[in-house]
C-alpha cells in the first residue's frame, strides 16, 4: 500500500519530531511516499538539491495521485496540507486527518465538517497507533 503523510512545512515545522513518529509507525503498514515531511532540514536539503517550487508540486501531486490512503496530521495549519487533502477527496483518495484538540488553532470547518475526511482527536501517540491500524486495514 502507498501511504501519503501529509504534514505542514511552509506553515510551521513545530510538530516534525511527531512527524517523524507518525511516519515510522505508517511504515509498518505500508511505504510512506512523503518521508521528507517528517525530516528537520527538508527545505535545506531541497534548496541544495536546486528543486524549485513548481519541482515539488508537480512532484507532490503525482505521488498523491499514486497513493492508495492520505494520512494527514492537521494540528498545525499548513495551505499546502489543505490543498493535499481537497485534491485527495475529489480523487475520492481515503483521507484520515489526526488532531490534537489541546493546540492553539482550531481545527478548520474544511477538515472537520467534509464528510469525506476521518478525522481522530488524539494526544499520544499510544493513542494514534490503533486509530492508524484500523484506518490502514479497511482501505
Ligand atoms: O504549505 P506547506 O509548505 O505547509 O505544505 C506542506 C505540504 O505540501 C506537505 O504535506 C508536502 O506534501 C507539500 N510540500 C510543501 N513544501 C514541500 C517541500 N519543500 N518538499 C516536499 N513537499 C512539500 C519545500 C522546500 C523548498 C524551500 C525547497
Amino acid at each position: 500500500m502507498d501511504i501519503f503523510f501529509s504534514g505542514s512545512i511552509r506553515g510551521g515545522r513545530d510538530d516534525v519530531d511527531l512527524y517523524a513518529d507518525l511516519i515510522a509507525l505508517l511504515e509498518q503498514h505500508g511505504t510512506v511516499l512523503t518521508e521528507h515531511v517528517g525530516t528537520e532540514d527538508v527545505e535545506t536539503k531541497e534548496q541544495a538539491a536546486g528543486l524549485t517550487d513548481g519541482d515539488i508540486h508537480d512532484q507532490d501531486v503525482a505521488w498523491l495521485r499514486r497513493a492508495d490512503a492520505v494520512v494527514a496530521e492537521v494540528t498545525t495549519p499548513s495551505l499546502g496540507v489543505g490543498y493535499e487533502l481537497g485534491r485527495a477527496v475529489a480523487w475520492e483518495t481515503p483521507v484520515l486527518a489526526l488532531y490534537r484538540p489541546d493546540g492553539e488553532h482550531e481545527l478548520s470547518a474544511m477538515v472537520r465538517g467534509n464528510d469525506a475526511v476521518e478525522v481522530a482527536e488524539y494526544r499520544t501517540l499510544e493513542e494514534v497507533a490503533p486509530v492508524l491500524e484500523a484506518f490502514l486495514r479497511r482501505e
